[in-house]
């Protein structure tokens, strides 16, 4: 019996050492340890020993199984860490492939817009102020000498939620309450950006909603010289130093005398064109001196104090300068339009 665990000790170890996956390994598990396995067998047969020998061939026996389960481990080791770096081997990764992008947002033009225009103004000394979009009527229009029933008040017609609450039609409210609040006897310097809301049919260039940004300047001796100079170099820096600008009559209810302001045409330089519609010139803004009696309705003494005011659409502005076509496109964030504009 001795020698039978021991011929069945040393084939089995032969056979795990020539096994070459681990299902062949699995198969000599059952086969010499198993319950019909052949060391099982042979234990069968030790009823029949002496008391004397069974003691010596029941350690021997377990020395037999220890050995064999021990190599069969062995092996199962060797063989997965084989299986592991053959697979690494394989699936080197290149860290010189490209990585997958990650999609990183930018600003939206308007917003990059305002910010271009509101630094350059900072950098003329003038103030960033801003102010509530719900306003009343008497902020939006009455102090800005639109009185009620004013026929220029259909051009600014709006939402209204009572009849002294409105949607802002233009951000000089804001302008109206800083004049008020310095109670006519500090020189103002600012420029105010914000949306505006008026009642409108949302076309290529027309929007319910948009934003403006305002100019205004109260100062003693403002005139408008000092209107025209600030604007040419807004519209010199904002366009390009070529630009020429212009002024012409125009009319607003807060400003006396009133301005429109074109900047000459930067796609023919003046010479006319399918964007300037032949003219040479393109039309940017309005602006005028402070009417007196929205000076004075503010405490400021007209005598003593002039002012210049301005507005823009931002919208309009950001059109003109990257040649975009409908207004629509700001407001839909298509991000194939809005990621063209990401390094402007
Ligand atoms: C436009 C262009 C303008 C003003 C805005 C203003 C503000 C105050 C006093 C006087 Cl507090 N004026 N702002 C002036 C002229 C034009 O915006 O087309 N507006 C309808």
């Amino acid at each position: 019996m001795k020698e039978e665990l021991q011929a069945i000790e040393s084939e089995a170890l032969a056979a795990v050492e020539k096994a070459e996956d681990s299902q062949a390994l699995q198969e000599m598990k059952v086969k010499y340890l198993g319950k019909k396995g052949s060391l099982t067998t042979v234990l069968r047969g030790m009823g029949k020993l002496s008391k004397e020998e069974r003691p010596v061939i029941g350690e021997l026996a377990n020395n037999v199984r220890a050995s064999i389960t021990e190599a069969l481990d062995a092996k199962t080791e060797k063989l997965e860490r084989e299986a592991l770096d053959k697979q690494l081997e394989t699936e080197t990764i290149d860290v010189t492939l490209p990585g997958n992008p990650i999609h990183v947002g930018g600003r939206h033009l308007l917003t990059s817009i305002m910010e271009e225009i509101e630094d350059l103004f900072i950098g003329m000394g003038y103030e960033v102020k801003e102010g509530p979009e719900v306003e009343t009527d008497y902020y939006n229009f009455e102090k800005l000498n639109l009185p009620k029933n004013h026929p220029a008040r259909d051009m600014q017609d709006t939402f209204f939620i009572t009849n002294e609450l409105l949607l802002r039609t233009q951000t000089s409210p804001v302008q109206a309450r800083t004049m008020e609040a310095y109670q006519g006897n500090r020189p103002i310097k600012m420029i105010c950006p914000g949306k505006v809301y008026r009642r409108d049919t949302d076309d290529a260039t027309h929007s319910h909603q948009f934003r403006q940004i305002e100019g205004l300047v109260v100062d003693k001796n403002i005139t408008l010289s000092d209107l025209k100079g600030t604007l040419d170099v807004f519209a010199k820096k904002m366009f390009g130093k070529d630009r020429k600008i212009r002024l012409r009559p125009s009319f607003f209810p807060f400003t006396e005398p009133s301005v429109e302001m074109d900047v000459s045409c930067k796609v023919c330089n003046g010479e006319g064109c399918s964007v300037c519609k032949q003219t040479g010139w393109i039309e940017i803004l309005g602006g005028g001196m402070v009417h007196p009696r929205v000076l004075e309705m503010s405490g400021y003494d007209s005598t003593v104090y002039s002012g210049f005011a301005f507005g823009m659409g931002q919208e309009r502005i950001a059109m003109l300068k990257y040649g975009v076509n409908d207004i629509r496109h700001f407001y839909t964030n298509d991000v194939r339009f809005l990621s063209q504009y990401h390094q402007a």
